[in-house]
């Protein structure tokens, strides 16, 4: 990874680490993809558009968590019959992966018609794929699910759109991965601040020992359009519904040419992290909704900035 002083995240210094160059099928984009470990690799699903605009989920695997081979076909591709094809019509979007013990649950956004939905599937071995159920109704995206339960419950953190209020993260229970509830909302944009107009999960939390690590993004409107950056927040281990803080800083902003310009300029959107046993994690993101980056963090320090200073959560 390259050092660059004064950062938290240390880009790895041959980003972007896969591009549409790289895909065997005909894609337009490769990003904002979900990663995890599984059986000693690295797997990662992300997003492609297709040239009618529409996006599927492809998957990758390295056994360095760097450098990535795109398998023959894709992974995700909207259902064409059953319960599901009807909200999926528009494209499957933004995968997260939730390791559960040996199942792995992958969130998507499902778009249709109908607006934009999250569906849940899992997968024991990435090869077959199992669609579980839609769990929001319309108008939610960025669902990340808590890889223990709670207090006896699955938890998540998630979005949903709002006309009143701006858009925001919250957090909801389930008995049974199907049925959510419970809800309480978290972390609200700050006024005049980095992500005054919107925030959203990004990765699913993982266990750190002083509480659930959760980055974020944050959006900023512009003369030139939004801007899109990471940030992170600290949740208690036992109720991850107090939060023990909010980074008042971002973590990452559009740097790199393939940030600032692309499909979508000025973005970097992280749907995955994989922490490692030597106290650092691999922060994933889209660059520019055109290309998958990755860069390292220690644990810690991201820790401390939400402890150190924080910003008021609502
Ligand atoms: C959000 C989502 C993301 C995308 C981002 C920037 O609203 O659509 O998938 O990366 O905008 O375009």
């Amino acid at each position: 990874m390259a050092e660059s002083k004064g950062t938290i995240i240390q880009r790895y210094e041959k980003n972007p680490i896969l591009t549409k160059l790289d895909v065997p099928y005909p894609v337009e984009t490769v990003h904002n993809a979900g990663v995890t470990k599984y059986n000693g690799q690295y797997i990662m699903l992300f997003r492609s558009h297709l040239r009618n605009g529409r996006s599927i989920v492809g998957m990758a695997a390295s056994d360095d968590g760097v450098h990535f081979r795109v398998k023959p076909e894709p992974f995700l591709t909207p259902a064409k019959e059953g319960p599901f094809a009807a909200y999926e019509e528009y494209g499957v979007e933004d995968p997260r992966i939730c390791a559960m013990g040996d199942n792995y649950l992958i969130t998507y956004s499902a778009y249709s018609r109908y607006g934009v939905r999250v569906a849940l599937a899992q997968t024991r071995d990435f090869e077959r794929v199992e669609r579980i159920s839609l769990i929001t109704q319309t108008d939610h995206r960025n669902v990340v699910i808590f890889p223990e339960k709670v207090g006896g419950r699955y938890a998540r953190l998630d979005r949903p759109h709002s006309e009143i209020s701006p858009w925001s993260i919250w957090i909801s229970y389930s008995p049974d991965l199907i049925h959510w509830g419970d809800s309480k909302v978290l972390i609200k944009p700050l006024s005049y601040h980095w992500d005054e107009m919107k925030v959203g999960p990004g990765a699913p939390p993982f266990k750190t020992a002083k509480g659930w690590l959760n980055i974020f993004h944050g959006v900023f409107r512009t003369m030139d359009g939004a801007v899109y950056r990471l940030g992170a927040a600290l949740h208690d281990l036992q109720d991850p519904s107090t939060l023990l803080g909010v980074a008042d800083e971002w973590i990452l902003q559009p740097e790199d040419l393939w940030e600032v310009s692309g499909y979508v300029h000025n973005v970097v959107f992280c749907c995955g992290a994989v922490p490692e046993d030597d106290g650092t994690i691999k922060i994933y993101w889209g660059g520019a909704d055109s290309v998958m980056c990755v860069g390292t963090a220690q644990i810690e320090d991201l820790v401390g900035l939400c402890l150190s200073n924080p910003r008021p959560a609502l």
